[in-house]
């Protein structure tokens, strides 16, 4: 045999080489373990205890799940926000744990006011009727052969944050802004099948209902369903999830995610609001005034701090350690533009850059690569603060909480988007604070 190292061998080699070099150098940044000059990883260059037997016949799982060792990464729920009642309630998304800006279809916040219905796609029908020339029922499959459309939008419970007016209510990203997810949704938009039935002049609102428990109504004003809005029936390349409202919901980019009627049944057009004829439930806004806001639609611009965050916290880093701090910014009124960071509650702040895609009423990712400072302390001398502040192509800038207390008192649940802080403390862990005088 020849024992002469084949050229692949010495590229193989030499590969290994450049990245035992790399990791040596880069050791100060990176917190992994590097190795001398002359060893190799004996497991890594052997075979792992798990690459020593078969794996799992690939006809195990069919539909895949995710790793075992993922098990925590999951919805939550808590009494607080159910009143003892589970199936009125509400899952929220882990933030800490999302990657880029989809959140899969397992962990997508989930609110239900009557349980999770689950409809027999073929008993599925779609009346959509009132003020048009040709009302309609449809069946799933005559609704999906209408020309469809694919577009990534979060959808956001107006009750985002909602808890935390006064003060902070929960030590956590995935309960303080989890209210929400991102998806790619596929579906028709209803301005294309209203070319089809032809909608009469004097329409002016679209009364979208569901078929669940709650049989929850909510009335949209004609410009929305004609701009943007959607029925859909695709989730991130599969149906809609029964937590989503299998087969189809309402979707209104941007806009309350009550107002995206899962469990769809009808949509019936109207020269008055539903509200006007049946009294319903419909979320205002009590100002200090004890006048109410009575309509407010689209969600406002907002970002959060993703990594690090209560559930994320530094404690395994050090002075000098180099650091991508992530964090997402989301606008219902159009794209997010610019994203700001502050290490001092918002009293100074650095541009941040805008990662990946940068889509309008989406999920937009953000970073800033940081070295970590002695003790956690800022210059100032004081823990770090760090806030996040983010602009919308609407002009829209997010307001600091004193900005938005001073406008909305304390007494509303809904449309909570001031700027959001987290204190780092001398160990590294984070703790969410309010900073009410900026
Ligand atoms: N039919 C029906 N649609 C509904 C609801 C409901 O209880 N029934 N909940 C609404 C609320 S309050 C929100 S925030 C969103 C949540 O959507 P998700 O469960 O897909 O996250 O659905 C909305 N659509
Ligand atoms: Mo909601």
């Amino acid at each position: 045999m020849d024992n002469k190292k084949s050229e692949k061998d010495l590229e193989a080699s030499s590969r290994r080489d450049f990245f035992k070099k790399t990791a040596i150098m880069s050791a100060v940044a990176l917190s992994g373990t590097s190795l001398a000059a002359s060893e190799d990883d004996h497991a890594i260059m052997h075979h792992p205890k798990w690459g020593q037997t078969w794996g799992d016949p690939i006809t195990k799982n069919l539909y895949g799940v995710p790793s075992k060792y993922e098990h925590n990464v999951t919805r939550r729920y808590t009494k607080l926000l159910a009143s003892g009642n589970y199936r009125a309630s509400i899952a929220v998304t882990p933030i800490h744990e999302s990657e880029g800006i989809i959140t899969p279809n397992g962990l997508f916040f989930s609110r239900a006011h009557g349980g999770v219905a689950h409809i027999d796609p073929n008993e599925f029908r779609l009346m959509i009727h009132g003020l048009v020339e040709k009302p309609i029922v449809l069946t799933l499959d005559q609704l999906k052969r209408y020309p469809s459309v694919t577009r990534t939008h979060f959808i956001e419970c107006p009750a985002n944050g909602g808890q935390e007016w006064r003060a902070p209510q929960f030590n956590s990203l995935q309960f303080s802004k989890g209210f929400m997810s991102c998806a790619q949704w596929t579906g028709v938009y209803i301005k294309t099948i209203l070319k089809d039935l032809g909608l009469k002049p004097e329409a002016q609102w679209m009364l979208a209902e569901g078929s669940d428990n709650s049989e929850m109504g909510r009335t949209v004003p004609l410009d929305k369903v004609l701009d943007d809005a959607m029925i859909v029936w695709g989730q991130n390349g599969e149906a809609l999830r029964p937590e989503q409202g299998y087969p189809v919901r309402l979707l209104l980019p941007g806009w309350e995610g009550n107002l995206c009627v899962k469990w769809l049944k009808r949509l019936e057009f109207s020269d008055e609001p539903w509200y006007a004829k049946e009294e319903t439930s419909r979320y205002t806004a009590l100002k200090p005034s004890g006048k109410a806001i009575q309509h407010f639609y689209a969600n406002e611009v907002n970002s959060t701090v993703v990594k690090p965050s209560p559930e994320k916290p530094w404690t395994d880093l050090k002075e000098g350690d180099v650091v991508e701090i992530e964090g997402l910014a989301w606008s219902g009124m159009g794209t997010i533009t610019r994203v700001d960071l502050s290490f001092d509650g918002g009293n100074n702040y650095v541009e941040a850059k805008l990662k990946g895609l940068v889509l309008p009423k989406c999920w937009t990712r953000w970073s800033y690569l940081y070295t970590i400072p002695k003790g956690f302390k800022h210059t100032n001398g004081k823990q770090l603060l760090l806030t996040s502040r983010a602009m919308d192509d609407a002009g829209y800038i997010q307001p600091t909480v004193q900005q938005e207390v001073d406008m909305m008192g304390v007494e509303s649940i809904y449309h909570r988007n001031g700027i959001e802080t987290w204190e780092v403390n001398e160990k590294g862990e984070v703790n969410h604070v309010q900073i009410r005088k900026v």
